[in-house]
């Protein structure tokens, strides 16, 4: 995007997105106006330090008026829905309405290789920039994984590729945002409340592959297919994931992959659906077959831009999750914590209790709930039924959660994180586990997910020693 010094530009929003995006109209030399519904950034030192460089705030707007080719560009921050009274603001000014995502990505001249799903995209997000830089590439990952892309864009520093974890909302203003490779992993409910339906929420992920530049590669749930309509000329590998019986007769043109129960497998071309194994399970430090999918996307994107395996596999097998991912905090008197806080919808608890529950049985003590996202809780159940001893039943969901699952699993209603870790304390068999896997979002109790897994691993620290347990056995 070109030519807007001295023109006005709106930003909606004065969070990391609207105030990076304000930081680069300004070194455009952009009149910048940041305008916000709320006051609750007006004292952060970003917000300080672009004021101090002359961008003009405005809190808690609702009357503004702009007269017609007053201002040249609106700027959108993610979390500003279209049915906002701001966002409406921005519509009544008659400019160009942008997503900071595509403002940003306009002024980098690198590759994107764009990440997106219901779950599992930070992980992925990660794992494809730890094995590119594997391969000696100038990489970083930007995006919904908390750097917002104009950052980079500002700072500009030298890269060979940029790494985008993409979410439903930046996708609602991303016309013009056109990667050169994008991985949608899984669309299953969530962000009900913002998009109203899933077709909606489907439409919105599926939109990330139909805008990817020509020659461009798409990785993608094979599942999937029927929604995408991807440029022709682009290169597609379909993932099947674990259980799923492949099919490669649907699309010729697809290069297909699997998670075996075993290995990461490419299935080679021709009726028969022959496999190769690529990579044994058991070589990965990641569990569980949710990020078995994950490893199978980069690899399956890597192999399409010509990246021979040979050069990131170490990097591959020896990745880690982040933190609050099916996590390990702590044990304290034979119960183990796990913090899963980025756990945000049902599915991604469902992940968590697949992935530990087998070793453990009916012994995962569940700490969940959170900001009601609109979600269907039910198809948590036969997890549930099959891996939960009790649930312990927090925030602005508790109820709904407990009307879902009290046929199920004994529910306890909780007024805070630290009472729902000791109620679980008493209640945790020895040798089981404590696990915080919301299944919902954090913003009703905490800033971000990762200050709710932060508490919860605070809580089990602060534990006394002297606390009654269970009584223990002579
Ligand atoms: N605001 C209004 N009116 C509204 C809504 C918000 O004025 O109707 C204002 C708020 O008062 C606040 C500002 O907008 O001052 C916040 O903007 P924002 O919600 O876009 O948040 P940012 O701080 O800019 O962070 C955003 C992403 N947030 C959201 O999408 C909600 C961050 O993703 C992202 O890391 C960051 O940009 C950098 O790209 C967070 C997230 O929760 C992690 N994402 C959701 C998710 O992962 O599920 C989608």
């Amino acid at each position: 995007m070109t030519g807007l010094a001295g023109k006005r530009v709106l930003v909606l929003g004065a969070g990391a997105s609207g105030c990076a995006a304000a930081q680069l109209a300004l070194a455009q030399g952009a009149r910048v106006t940041v305008l916000d519904g709320a006051a609750g950034n007006a004292a952060s030192r970003r917000c300080a330090a672009l004021q101090a460089q002359g961008v003009e705030f405005r809190w808690g707007c609702s009357g503004e008026r702009w007269e017609e080719g007053e201002v040249s560009l609106v700027v959108v921050s993610p979390g500003i829905p279209l049915d906002s009274p701001l966002h409406r603001l921005g519509e009544s000014t008659g400019a160009p309405m942008r997503g900071e995502l595509e403002f940003g990505a306009s002024f980098l001249k690198c590759p994107l290789y764009a990440v997106t799903g219901t779950n599992g995209k930070t992980t992925t997000t990660e794992l494809l920039t730890a094995c590119l830089k594997a391969t000696g590439r100038r990489v970083m990952a930007a995006g919904n994984i908390g750097v917002p892309i104009s950052q980079v864009a500002w700072e500009n520093p030298p890269l060979d590729a940029l790494v985008v974890e993409v979410s439903s909302f930046q996708l609602e203003h991303a016309a013009s945002f056109h990667p050169q490779a994008a991985i949608l992993l899984n669309v299953t409910p969530d962000h009900l409340d913002r998009h109203g339906s899933l077709e909606r929420y489907a439409a919105l992920k599926a939109g990330l592959l139909e805008n990817l530049l020509p020659g461009g590669v798409a990785v993608y749930h094979a599942a999937l297919e029927g929604r995408l309509r991807l440029p022709p000329e682009c290169r597609r590998a379909r993932l099947w994931l674990a259980g799923e019986e492949v099919c490669a007769k649907g699309c010729p043109a697809a290069r297909d992959w699997r998670v075996g129960g075993d290995a990461l497998r490419r299935v080679l071309p021709g009726e028969d659906a022959a496999e190769e194994v690529v990579l044994p399970r058991n070589a990965l430090r990641l569990q569980g077959d949710h990020n078995g999918e994950n490893a199978l996307a980069v690899v399956a994107l890597l192999e399409a831009l010509e990246i021979p395996l040979a050069d990131f596999r170490e990097a591959l097998a020896g990745f880690q999750c982040g933190p609050h991912r099916i996590q390990r905090v702590g044990k304290w008197r034979g119960i183990t914590f796990v913090d899963d806080s980025k756990a945000t919808d049902v599915d991604a608890m469902v992940q968590a209790l697949r992935t530990l529950g087998p070793s453990v049985g009916k012994a995962i003590s569940l700490i969940a709930g959170g900001l009601d996202k609109g979600c269907s809780l039910t198809e948590a159940k036969p997890e549930i039924r099959r891996y939960v001893k009790n649930a312990f039943l927090i925030g602005e969901c508790r109820g709904r959660l407990q009307a879902a699952w009290q046929g199920e699993v004994p529910c306890v209603l909780c007024d805070s994180l630290e009472e729902a870790v000791s109620q679980a304390v008493r209640g945790a068999s020895q040798g089981g586990i404590v696990l915080l896997s919301p299944g919902c979002a954090s913003m009703d109790m905490f800033r971000s997910y990762a200050e709710r897994g932060e508490r919860f691993a605070a809580a089990m620290k602060g534990l006394p020693l002297e606390e009654a347990l269970p009584p223990s056995r002579p």
